[in-house]
């Protein structure tokens, strides 16, 4: 499960929560109950509250905070230098290590190039242009090792389709830079 499923259905759990005391507040509303005992009720139930908060809200807040991106940001990134020209690649690295972020820095020394980096599955997981006289920044986690392909996304003459290189992503820890 994704961390963005997780946070869904953690979300329809709290929105339900929320929807059900809702829902029991006005159930109760026309009982027209003594004040003492809807305060003795009351009190209970914050004190609950209270301990669920302590007992809960605590070591979760904890564990979530292991998944802050502050960490990631202290790294220092691992840094790959793409130029491009009809019609192929040139990395400075071919090996990067998963769980640390890459900065690609993509140039062109000809016309304008797309740099599309395609996960082992085929899907396309980051894209950038590379420009002539520029030099863009692109920024990545690879969460997942393996051989990733970079093609190019826009057409630069004849053999357009022939432009393609690859990029080994070792596991987190087994790389050297
Ligand atoms: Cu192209």
């Amino acid at each position: 499960m994704t961390i963005q499923t997780l946070s869904l259905f953690l979300s329809l759990a709290a929105v339900a929560a929320l929807a059900a005391v809702f829902l029991r507040v006005r159930l109760l509303a026309p009982a027209g109950r003594d004040y003492p005992v809807v305060q003795a009720d009351a009190y209970r139930l914050r004190g609950l509250s209270f301990w669920v908060l302590v007992l809960v809200g605590l070591p979760v807040t904890v564990w979530l905070l292991r998944e802050t991106p502050y960490e990631a940001k202290a790294t220092e990134p691992q840094v790959v230098n793409v130029s491009s020209a009809m019609w192929y690649w040139d990395l400075d690295r071919d090996t990067v290590e998963a769980g640390r972020p890459v900065e690609f820095h993509v140039t062109s020394t000809d016309v304008n190039h797309g740099f599309g980096l395609y996960d082992p599955s085929g899907r396309l997981v980051a894209q950038t242009q590379a420009m002539p006289g520029y030099i863009n920044v692109l920024t990545h986690v690879f969460e997942e090792e393996g051989t990733y392909r970079v093609l190019c996304l826009e057409y630069c003459g004849l053999v357009h389709h022939g432009m393609e290189t690859a990029l080994t992503v070792t596991a987190t820890g087994g790389g050297n830079g």
